[in-house]
């Protein structure tokens, strides 16, 4: 594990399992459906209960009845898991990196963290949006994550600590390494 200062807050980076988190908040990489899927979205719709897909479904009903819009994001209680809210958010698809994927990424990690704000809540944690089943380049990504975060927290308070959570060892390694860059 590695933290580092920024703004008010703690950032960390660690490796482990988003769902045994316990922030405030945890947030899923989900797809603009909101009906569940793979990766980190199968792993919280499976141990969160069927709560959740509830919630969704009133989200989709009311709010988004075309579906969630790739970089906004969305809140619902954490189910059965030690997080109280999931804040679901829609990262890009990798096209090959001209078609807005940067941006589109950079509003997802924006967009969750100004929703916990609103929600005033302090701790949230992040998997890698967008880098398994939507194939965004880990070295980027990661570089994506770090400066939206680091960004955010320089313009806004509230927040006390942001955990990015990785799945694999060569993951996090990718995540230490660029945090170096952009930190020290
Ligand atoms: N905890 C933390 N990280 C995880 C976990 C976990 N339990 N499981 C996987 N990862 P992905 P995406 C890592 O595919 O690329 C879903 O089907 C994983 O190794 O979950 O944004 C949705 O429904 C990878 O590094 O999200 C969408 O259709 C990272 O989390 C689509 O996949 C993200 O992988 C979204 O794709």
């Amino acid at each position: 594990m590695i933290t580092y200062n920024v703004g008010k807050a703690k950032l960390q980076i660690v490796r482990g399992d988003i769902t045994d988190q316990e922030t405030d908040a945890i947030v899923n990489a989900a797809n603009s459906t909101l009906m569940g899927g793979g990766g980190v979205d199968g792993a919280i719709h499976r141990k969160g209960g069927p709560k959740i897909l509830e919630e969704c479904k009133k989200i989709r009903l009311t709010l988004y009845p075309e579906g969630l819009p790739t970089g906004k994001a969305v809140i619902t209680s954490g189910g059965n898991m030690k997080t109280k809210y999931v804040i679901h958010t829609v990262g890009p698809i990798w096209r090959g990196g001209n078609s807005g994927e940067a941006e589109l990424l950079s509003e997802a990690y924006k967009n969750s963290l100004k929703l916990a704000v609103s929600r005033r809540l302090k701790t949230i944690s992040f998997p890698s949006i967008s880098t398994g089943a939507y194939g965004f380049p880990i070295e980027k990504a990661s570089k994506i994550a770090l400066e939206s975060i680091k960004n955010f927290l320089e313009s806004e308070d509230g927040l006390e600590l942001i955990v990015c959570v990785l799945f694999s060892q060569s993951d996090l390694e990718t995540y230490v390494k660029v945090a170096k860059e952009i930190f020290s």
